[in-house]
């Protein structure tokens, strides 16, 4: 069927706010319009180019509509606002979500069938910003669209980066980075505001001055002006009317040039002054669960915050009520330490505009703030050194010794025979360098602290933040995360969401709890053939996008088990390719080996500067040239490294998954969200029982997933006894060929010291990660799925199963968790 004529029995129908005939044009006549009054194009005919633009114009007029309404709303019924500070947003494309969230999909097919084009080519001209690294950029997304279609007074806060992450290429096998100028062609889901516009200070110095009443106050001064300037893009609910925004501030020179230089003839050092200002919100930092400890970083994270607090503050004078109910008309939530600066800065207003006491403005402050943390790894806990922060932001620092002083008071008076806990809470590190650390400082100035899964939490608990359970013992909680069933089944995949429309109604896209009746149906021969029809097709379509950008032939029949993410060593795609090297072995040992046919997919960047991720990507490109070319397995077995990962390519590869891999050392992943999209869509996991494969596992039921290896205590336990790799080396010998190999030219011909990094970090060095403890295991797993697979019925009744069980996981419940127990909202549709 073509895709119009089954629409509208797929959605939700539109409410009467949404009604057709509110506006007496329809989307074609506003796209035309905008081809001409806004592009000044000729729209007497139309390419692709225009088509995009002009719809995009069309939808944006919508959406503007609405947003007007909803902020007026949020005014005139006093509403309490959320605000969520993020230093990374990934939207992904937004034509087609947008449509769809306004009802406006079956206009955009008939007017773009009127000039011989559709939705499938036009979203081609649509460039996808990268503003984050991965998981939790992503998060904040599926957060804002949940909160849109719940109807909530929220605002997403964050940067313009004129540059996203980088554009992933690979030559050679090797990951090169190439900018991503998202904006070279301007983007019109973007509306810059330049009038909400506010000077930021960075250096300077402090001084001190009486007031009336004789008390000590602060007056910051001097130093550098950046102005920040609102640049808003807009999130529409599912067919609700509600249209929320993401206010991202771009950095604008404060004086366009300096005249005095520039009539002195210094007109390169007046512009040169113009450029260090812009260059706060140039580019997006690309390192995912790891900090950047570079200055720009931190000027950035103060940056953004500045200007949010501001903006903050601007909306509640509006409202002439007195500053303790600050709090109460608003919450803060802080996504990781990122933005942690905030609560220094809210203190600085408060104290040295506002002339509050330090009691008052800190009891604000605590009960304003509520913090994310979304990483364990020692590495990745931001700290800044104090030096840096006295430079930077000189009354911050003040603030900060401020807060620790009163803070480590307490803990002394109330844990009087533990002379150790003050220096371990303490937000200043001691040592050589002394450096502020911002989990610390995001605890102490927060209602609440919040993990990402269950097993996240309790690690924070148990071990991470131990001591401030004692002291904070009701600040902790935990929010298992989820993501948005509107883009991660709704919109990735058409064909299984007709199939669940037809036979649960479409009250599953905002209920995803739904999908459990699907359980009903696993024995049913004809549902069971529909759906692996869908999956058939949605395989059918990345094999030819791998055809197309790899140049490859891969069989569609052939099991698709994709690892797509981060490339990070505690994510371990190192024991996926092992495991690889190993079946490549056997099947050139075994000619007529039975075997399902296996097509290995990977993708995903690496940090720039991380050179054992790098190092890990090149590994699985020279795999893949000698396993695609070798006539002995080229039958059954593929590998393919699918270049610059990034949503638009997710959402082509979810769908057609058979098995998702999620194989992280157990402790390590906070929760994964990439292990909730492909299960959603029917792929079953192979994993370790690490952050939320483990509630996948419960709500999926223990028989339709695949957990294997280590568990967190096991790796703990090992770990505290002596783990030697070389044990496994010396006993595996499959393993030991496999390493052997990596040690030597088979991959790299004439160079045997490609990969010796490698070879010695899983050896020599320890192998941190325990990846040959659980190479076995693993082995052994996948030879149980490709065994499983072959059996059709019994796969695809565990596929339904998949599907059926994840209802849980839509970010549509996290949200509703996080409002009930963190920031006591109302909705308001
Ligand atoms: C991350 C974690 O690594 C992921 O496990 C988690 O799912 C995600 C969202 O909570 O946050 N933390 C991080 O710094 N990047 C992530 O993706």
């Amino acid at each position: 069927k073509d895709v119009k004529d089954y629409l509208h029995l797929l959605d939700k129908p539109l409410d009467e706010f949404e009604a057709p005939g509110a506006r007496n044009s329809t989307l074609g006549e506003d796209a035309l319009w905008h081809v001409l009054y806004s592009l000044g194009q000729d729209n007497t005919y139309l390419n692709k180019r225009k088509a995009y633009w002009g719809l995009v114009l069309a939808v944006r007029d919508r959406m503007l509509e609405k947003w007007t309404a909803v902020q007026r709303k949020y005014y005139a019924n006093d509403d309490k606002r959320l605000y969520y500070l993020s230093l990374e947003f990934l939207p992904g494309k937004f034509l087609r979500g947008n449509l769809l969230a306004l009802g406006l999909e079956n206009e955009a097919h008939e007017f773009l069938h009127e000039h011989d084009l559709s939705l499938d080519e036009i979203v081609d001209e649509e460039c996808e910003p990268g503003l984050g690294n991965g998981g939790l950029g992503r998060l904040a997304s599926c957060y804002m669209d949940s909160m849109a279609t719940l109807g909530l007074p929220a605002y997403g806060y964050g940067i313009r980066y004129s540059y996203g992450l980088f554009r992933q290429e690979i030559r050679n096998g090797h990951q090169v980075e190439q900018p991503d100028n998202w904006l070279h062609e301007g983007s019109h889901w973007l509306i810059p505001r330049p009038h909400n516009l506010f000077p930021i200070r960075f250096y300077g110095t402090v001084n001190e001055w009486l007031d009336d009443d004789g008390m000590l106050r602060h007056d910051w001064r001097g130093g550098d002006l950046v102005m920040a300037m609102a640049n808003d893009m807009y999130v529409p609910g599912y067919r609700n009317g509600h249209v929320n925004s993401i206010r991202l501030w771009e950095a604008r020179p404060h004086k366009e040039f300096v005249l005095s230089s520039f009539n002195a003839g210094d007109y390169i050092g007046s512009v040169q002054e113009k450029i260090s200002d812009e260059n706060i919100s140039m580019v997006l930092y690309p390192s995912d669960d790891a900090p950047e400890g570079k200055t720009l970083r931190l000027k950035q994270q103060y940056f953004f915050v500045a200007a949010t607090m501001r903006d903050m503050v601007r909306r509640f004078k509006k409202l002439n009520k007195p500053w303790d109910q600050l709090p109460e008309k608003n919450v803060v939530q802080l996504n990781e330490t990122h933005p942690a600066i905030a609560i220094p800065e809210l203190m600085r207003m408060l104290l040295d505009e506002e002339l509050l006491g330090w009691e008052e403005a800190w009891c604000i402050c605590q009960k304003l703030f509520a913090y994310t943390n979304h990483t364990i790894l020692p590495e990745a806990l931001e700290t800044w050194p104090v030096k840096l922060i006295e430079r930077l932001l000189p009354r911050h620092m003040q603030i900060i010794y401020e807060i620790n002083r009163r803070f480590l008071e307490e803990v002394r008076l109330h844990f009087r025979d533990e002379p150790e806990l003050p220096s371990r809470v303490s937000l200043i590190s001691a040592g050589p360098e002394q450096r502020v650390r911002m989990s610390h400082l995001a605890i102490v100035g927060s209602f609440s602290v919040n993990g990402v899964s269950s097993l996240h939490t309790q690690i924070l608990k148990d071990r991470v933040f131990h001591d401030f359970i004692r002291i904070f013992p009701d600040r902790f909680n935990n929010k298992t995360n989820g993501i948005t069933p509107r883009r991660w089944l709704r919109q990735c995949n058409v064909p299984l969401s007709w199939l669940l429309s037809e036979h649960l109604g479409c009250n599953w896209i905002t209920d995803l709890t739904q999908l459990k009746k699907l359980r009903e149906l696993v024995d049913d021969v004809e549902f069971r053939h529909d759906w692996e029809q869908c999956r058939l097709t949605n395989k059918k379509r990345l094999a030819d996008y791998i055809e197309k950008v790899n140049g490859i032939t891969v069989n569609p029949h052939s099991i698709f088990d994709v690892q797509v993410k981060r490339f990070h060593e505690y994510k371990r795609q190192l024991l996926n390719i092992l495991h690889i090297i190993s079946l490549y072995n056997n099947i050139r040992r075994n000619p007529d080996v039975k075997m399902q046919p296996c097509t290995f997919i990977f993708g995903g960047k690496a940090a720039p500067s991380y050179q054992m991720a790098k190092d890990i990507i090149y590994l699985i490109n020279c795999v893949a040239r000698r396993v695609n070319s070798d006539p002995h397995t080229r039958n059954f077995l593929k590998v393919i490294f699918l270049a610059n990962y990034n949503v638009s390519l997710a959402q082509l590869l979810v769908p057609a998954t058979d098995v998702s891999e999620q194989i992280s050392t157990a402790g390590y992943e906070a929760s994964g969200t990439g292990n909730m999209k492909f299960a959603l869509n029917g792929a079953l996991t192979i994993g370790t029982r690490d952050g939320a494969n483990i509630e996948i596992g419960e709500r999926v039921g223990d028989g339709n997933i695949y957990l294997f290896g280590l568990c967190e205590k096991e790796v703990l336990a090992l770990r505290r006894r002596g783990y030697d790799p070389w044990e496994f080396y010396k006993n595996d010998s499959e393993l030991r060929e496999v390493l052997d190999m990596i040690n030597s030219d088979q991959f790299t011909p004439g160079d045997s010291t490609a990969f010796s990094s490698i070879f010695n970090s899983l050896l020599t060095g320890g192998d941190p990660f325990m990846v040959l403890a659980d190479y076995r295991a693993y082995v052994e797993t996948h030879k149980r799925i490709s065994h499983e697979y072959v059996d059709r019925d019994l796969w695809i009744k565990k596929s339904i199963m998949n599907t059926a069980g994840m209802g849980y996981f839509s970010s549509d419940r996290a949200v509703k968790e996080y409002i009930d127990g963190i920031w006591s909202l109302e909705p308001d549709v």
